[in-house]
């Protein structure tokens, strides 16, 4: 997969001032909830195996802005012919729901696209998203908050993950809770307010004082994209060029750097990768984000030459062990094998796993060993009783500890 550098919308995309070839839709206006502006564009990319997908979130305040921005030739074109969908979203704006409600609607879009992913050939756990200031900010209210999914929902879009896999951030802002601002940002000016939503408008409070009172603390919370940051979350490439030590217009408190480094120190506290081109000496390569995360890893690689399914669960020679405990073991996911059993090692037991070539050598594979005493309760083994070699991963199971047995798991990050 290769894919050119993305073309950086400038501000003045996001008036509407585009003068671009559009590429036509596979299927244009689907709607993706009962509201007039719950509606997407799809772009399918041709490919005889499911494709990755780029859900494009536009920006403009959550007052205005459209799908229609991320439609042009050169922004589509790369992805297509690196055999990746795209999706563009509109989403209702601030007039006729608080930025609470629009958050979720558009995380509805995402379990939208992941509940049609068969019907569109589209790859389940391949869903990145990029945005535009407000639309970065819901990107990155994706990528950050809890899992929506809901397995008892009637409704079988909400049953989907709303999770992401990567995501890219021009011009975000860091949280959606308006009062932490001045934390990162400094005190705010009166003319950073000329022309601004006010905070009853962004949330529907009933008036001014009611973002100071307790009844408004869950709904801050729930827009909170800085407390949602935590471990495991997709990882983010940010650029935000206005990079000035002291803001002076609206402009500026809209959309500084300052924003984003914020985001950035969240994200190492909990090491979550984010990459933000304003402090990388080199220039970061948004190309080879998009390949790391959407294009195919060592697992698929390894099942594709092997010409066995992608899917990390399936077992196609039946020997119950799945495709991604075999590729990490080594197997033949094509011939019966057997998992290794414990043998006396004195008066200990001691259980060895080979580790296969490819796996050892894949940065996204790690193996998790674990012990239990009574097969529901498992946990690390101590320290000192596992030994991990380049091909191979021993564990002993002592005799003085209760906990005898064991299991290994072979994690893809
Ligand atoms: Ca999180
Ligand atoms: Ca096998």
């Amino acid at each position: 997969m290769t894919l050119p550098h993305l073309i950086i919308l400038s501000f003045m995309s996001l008036t509407g001032a585009v003068f671009a070839q559009n590429v036509t839709p596979t299927y244009a206006n689907v709607p993706y909830g009962p509201h007039s502006r719950n509606v997407l564009d799809f772009w399918k990319a041709t490919s005889d195996k499911p494709t990755p997908v780029v859900i494009f979130i536009h920006g403009g305040g959550f007052t205005s802005g459209s799908k229609s921005e991320y439609a042009t030739e050169s922004n589509l074109r790369p992805f297509l012919n690196a055999g990746v969908s795209c999706v563009a979203i509109n989403y209702p704006y601030l007039v006729s729901k608080p930025i609470q409600d629009i958050l979720r609607d558009c995380a509805r879009a995402v379990q939208f696209v992941r509940s049609n992913a068969v019907t569109l050939k589209l790859h389940k756990t391949k869903i990145a998203a990029v945005g535009t200031s407000a639309g970065a900010g819901t990107a990155l209210w994706l990528a950050t908050r809890d899992d929506l999914a809901n397995p008892n929902a009637t409704d079988p879009v909400l049953r989907e993950s709303s999770r992401l896999r990567c995501a890219v951030l021009y011009h975000t802002q860091a949280t959606y809770d308006l009062t932490r601002w001045e934390s990162f940002l400094g005190p705010a000016k009166p003319e950073f307010f000329v022309n601004a939503t006010t905070p009853e408008q962004f949330y529907h409070f009933p008036n001014a004082t009611y973002i100071t009172t307790p009844a408004a603390v869950p709904i801050l919370r729930e827009c909170d994209m800085l407390s949602w940051i935590s471990k495991n979350d997709a990882p983010l490439f940010l650029d935000s060029p206005i990079d000035v030590p002291a803001l002076t217009t609206r402009e500026e408190w809209l959309h500084s750097t300052k924003h984003a480094r914020a985001i950035k120190t969240s994200c190492s506290n909990v090491a979550v990768p984010c990459t933000l081109v304003q402090d990388e000496s080199t220039p970061p390569d948004l190309t080879a984000f998009f390949v790391k995360h959407l294009g195919p890893d060592g697992f698929e690689t390894w099942a594709a030459s092997l010409g066995i399914s992608e899917d990390a669960t399936s077992d196609s020679d039946g020997d119950g062990i799945q495709a991604l405990l075999e590729y990490g073991l080594g197997y033949d996911p094509k011939k019966a094998n057997t998992l290794p059993t414990p043998v006396a090692n004195g008066a200990d037991l001691k259980i060895t796993w080979p580790k296969g070539s490819q796996a050892a050598a894949d940065t996204r594979i790690s193996y998790r060993v674990e012990v239990s005493n009574n097969l529901k309760d498992w946990g690390p083994p101590a320290s000192g009783n596992l030994t991990q070699t380049a091909n191979s991963i021993e564990l002993v199971l002592p005799s003085t500890d209760s906990r005898s047995f064991a299991r290994i798991a072979v994690v893809r990050d």
